[in-house]
């Protein structure tokens, strides 16, 4: 086997290994750091506990520099769906989903 033949076949040995490691890690990794670097902190009431939905209707405060005052939907994780009622006032913190849907993370009952 000469010398370019021996580099091919190690090429083909080793770059099939290498993409797979490539996709694990942008598939896993990147977007947990995209969302917790985008993640705001957030005070509101809540105004509906939308089960079916998966999300939590809130009226939020304004959050400096990224949103004004207003009242709209917030997917979270089934737990936080059963601690939570109506007119309960959070605190969380706000960011986006993969799909760009926005969602609370480290929702907390805040007695007023
Ligand atoms: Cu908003």
């Amino acid at each position: 086997m000469n010398v370019r033949l021996a580099a091919l076949a190690l090429a083909c040995l080793v770059a099939p290994v290498a993409a797979v490691t490539a996709q694990d890690h942008s598939a896993h990794a990147a977007p947990a750091e995209k969302s917790a670097a985008k993640l705001h902190p957030l005070t509101g009431v809540i105004v509906d506990v939308m089960t079916d939905k998966g999300a939590l209707l809130v009226k939020h405060d304004e959050i400096p520099g990224v949103m004004r005052a207003m009242t709209m939907m917030f997917r979270v994780e089934a737990d936080v769906l059963a601690k939570v009622k109506k007119g309960d006032a959070i605190k969380a913190q706000m960011g986006r989903n993969d799909e760009g849907k926005w969602i609370l993370r480290d929702v907390q009952v805040v007695t007023k």
